[in-house]
């Protein structure tokens, strides 16, 4: 019944042309000043840019210049609509108004699943890649469309409505996915929350979205053990009075207590429909809202909506990646990332491929363990992280050649600046000499990658460790810090800014719309901001230099696929919980510092107060267990250093900028420290630097 409804509602592509062709045509109506109708030039698919090897600078040329026909066209081609847009964009950066294909109706879940359903019912839709190798299970797009369904049937009778907030705090499992989908069906806005979070983490992103519902499972399962989850829900809810519901998958199978709000997740999917009528969205509808940390301790929900973050997610995924029809995709980020969100499911599964879910740990069972999994699934790309690349070359490249790569076409990084020692590494042994390394630069703001080696087929190598070109539509801006003035020659170092929109960016800080403006458009009028600092090298490339440089955010990475965007305030936040009668410190400042496998650790500088008796490495272990117990434990500082003062200047602002030195034990580089109120308290500092642990 609703395949046809569907049929019906779909438009159907009108008549084509090359982009050789589309692009002349441009370049005459542009030249004219006149406006091409959008309508009538329908871009070809992409793929036929990488079969004809077309010069990729005229495409891009075409993005920036063209956006409305170049996004236009690829929206009507790629995406399914039940009604067309009227207009392309209707953006104005300077007061963050971002709109994108206007007045569009679609449903996102109908173009990830049921338009490969409807043609290809069988083709495997999900990978599943359990924490115990070999066990993996496939997930046909048949299956993925009914589980999705009955989840979405599920949240339905019980009261879930367009507009809810949706939180999923679940393990990467297949029913993580269809609950997402599930809410995109319904017109819910999921917002997952990464299943390591702990309790207090979870109930201030709960509060913050208002979510009535929760989507929990029993247990997670990561490299052989099993670390409860529910039992951390029931603390998180107790102080989030607006949760009314919780759905409870089993993971594990182990006893956990079912309260009044809670349900069983797989007996109420038993009692629905594999049917579910997809809900009409509009393209600005939000799709889902991502927490993320920001310069003061209160993450950000980052809202984003329909239609432009699924055609740039899909366009990216498949350019980037260079995927073609029947490969086997692996990108091994953890779905509370907006790595697993864009590159996990949304842009996979909008193009209909075959995408693998990771649900276990690189060392697991032993460092072996992707290469493994390449041999077995065949993997044709590889997604993962430059920590994770750096934990594993430290294991001898044995545990790599003993296994059959030669699926692999594409590798590729996310999440920091990769070093050329991994990135060597990675090149050379996991790929053999052999494969395109895509070092891919974004943001959860930016909703999919905006700068990357590929999709150029230019011939000019890669250079190492380089994010090198934008991605179409990505006009990149290096701005001068100092005078907001964009540099427009080359071997410059600045800001990094975009100066156009695009179709992925996100829309909105959910509930906080002027934080959005402030901290994004308001630095440099006109323009968005990342956030990270850049080098655009001599021949134009672009190298990331890294976001400390122009804020405090830092990154701190546990592991592989869970990388987390932390701020450093919030880090501080969380060890400044210590009111009442026996305060015995004042937490003063946390820096990111260069961990040698996690890429970024937390540095922390804590002063204590007068006539403190405890023992310091007592204090020491209590504030670790306050971040582990605030944030989750991969938030802990690697390094605390007591002290008894900081550098502040005379207005009694800390100076981060010595901090972040003297952590990264460069004393010797802090230039001016006259503005300090009390420059005495350098070399303090500088004599009691804590090692690593
Ligand atoms: C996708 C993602 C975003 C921040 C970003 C930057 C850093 C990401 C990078 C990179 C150097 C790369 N970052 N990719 N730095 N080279 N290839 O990571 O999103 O978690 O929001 O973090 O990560 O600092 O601004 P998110």
């Amino acid at each position: 019944m609703y395949g046809r409804a569907l049929s019906c509602a779909l438009l159907s592509p009108t008549t084509r042309c090359t982009i050789p062709q589309l692009i002349r045509y441009f370049a005459r109506t542009a030249a004219a000043g006149a406006q091409q109708d959008v309508t009538t030039a329908q871009l070809p698919e992409i793929s036929q840019y990488f079969q004809k090897a077309l010069p990729h600078q005229e495409v891009y040329d075409l993005s920036l210049n063209n956006p409305s026909a170049f996004w236009g066209s690829l929206a009507r081609t790629r995406l399914s609509w039940y009604r067309d847009f009227d207009d392309v964009i209707d953006c104005d950066m300077t007061k963050a108004k971002l709109k994108w294909f206007i007045n569009g109706k679609l449903n996102v879940s109908v173009n990830c699943v049921d338009r490969h359903y409807m043609k290809t019912p069988d083709k495997v839709a999900i990978i599943w890649e359990k924490d115990e190798p070999g066990q993996q299970e496939n997930v046909s797009y048949k299956q993925l469309y009914e589980m999705m369904n009955q989840l979405a049937n599920t949240l339905k009778s019980h009261g879930v409505r367009r507009g809810d907030r949706v939180c999923i705090y679940m393990p990467m499992t297949p029913l993580a996915v269809a609950a997402m989908l599930a809410c995109a069906r319904i017109g819910a806005i999921h917002s997952v929350v990464f299943a390591g979070f702990s309790a207090d983490a979870l109930t201030s992103r709960i509060n913050d979205a208002k979510a009535e519902t929760v989507i929990t499972a029993d247990q997670v399962l990561r490299g052989g053990k099993a670390i409860d989850l529910k039992s951390t829900v029931d603390r998180a809810v107790l102080d989030c009075p607006c949760v009314r519901q919780v759905f409870v998958a089993q993971r594990t199978g182990a006893p956990v207590s079912m309260g009044q709000m809670d349900m069983p997740l797989e007996s109420e999917m038993a009692k629905q429909s594999t049917e579910c009528e997809p809900e009409v969205m509009g393209s600005e509808d939000y799709l889902f809202m991502l927490y993320t940390s920001g310069s003061t301790g209160q993450p950000k929900g980052i809202a984003h909506t329909q239609a432009g973050y699924l055609l740039y997610a899909a366009i990216t995924h498949q350019t980037v990646f260079d995927y073609r029809e029947g490969d086997i995709y692996a990108c091994v980020a953890d779905i509370g990332w907006i790595t697993g969100h864009t590159y996990v499911l949304y842009g996979p599964l909008c193009n209909g491929a075959t995408t693998v879910l990771f649900e276990s740990i690189p060392t697991y069972p032993d460092p072996g363990r992707y290469w493994e999994m390449v041999e077995r699934l065949r993997v044709n790309q590889f997604y993962g992280s430059p920590t994770a690349i750096r934990l594993l070359l430290k294991y001898g490249d044995s545990w790599v050649t003993r296994y059959d790569r030669s699926s692999l076409r594409v590798l590729g990084t996310v999440g920091e600046p990769i070093n050329t020692e991994a990135w060597e590494w990675y090149h050379n042994v996991v790929g053999n000499g052999k494969c395109d390394i895509v070092d891919t630069w974004w943001q959860t703001e930016t909703g999919g990658i905006c700068i990357a080696p590929r999709p150029s087929r230019v011939a000019a190598p890669i250079i190492p460790g380089a994010a090198m070109r934008p991605m179409f539509g990505i006009a990149p801006a290096i701005v001068c810090p100092d005078s907001g003035k964009e540099f427009t020659g080359n071997d410059v170092y600045g800001a990094l800014c975009i100066k156009l929109p695009w179709p992925g960016m996100a829309r909105t800080i959910y509930g906080h719309h002027n934080r959005y403006v402030d901290t994004y458009f308001k630095p440099f009028q006109g323009y968005y901001f990342t956030g990270d600092g850049a080098h655009r090298d001599k021949d134009g490339y672009i190298h990331i230099t890294g976001a400390s440089a122009f804020d405090e955010w830092t990154t701190v990475l546990f592991n592989s696929r869970r990388r987390h965007r932390l701020g450093t305030a919030e880090i501080e936040d969380s060890m400044d919980e210590h009111g009442g009668s026996d305060v015995a410190w004042a937490p003063a400042g946390c820096a990111g510092i260069p961990h040698p496998v996690k890429g970024e650790g937390v540095y922390a500088f804590v002063t204590l107060m007068e006539d403190v008796q405890k023992d310091t490495d007592e204090i020491i272990t209590e504030l670790k267990s306050m971040v582990k117990k605030q944030i989750g434990s991969f938030a802990a500082p690697e390094c605390i250093q007591i002290t008894p003062g900081l550098p502040k200047t005379r207005s009694g602002k800390i100076m981060r900028r010595i901090l972040r030195k003297i952590a990264a034990n460069r004393g010797d580089e802090l230039g001016d420290v006259s503005t300090l109120a009390d420059p005495s308290v350098v070399p303090m500092l500088i004599a009691n630097h804590a090692p690593i642990e």
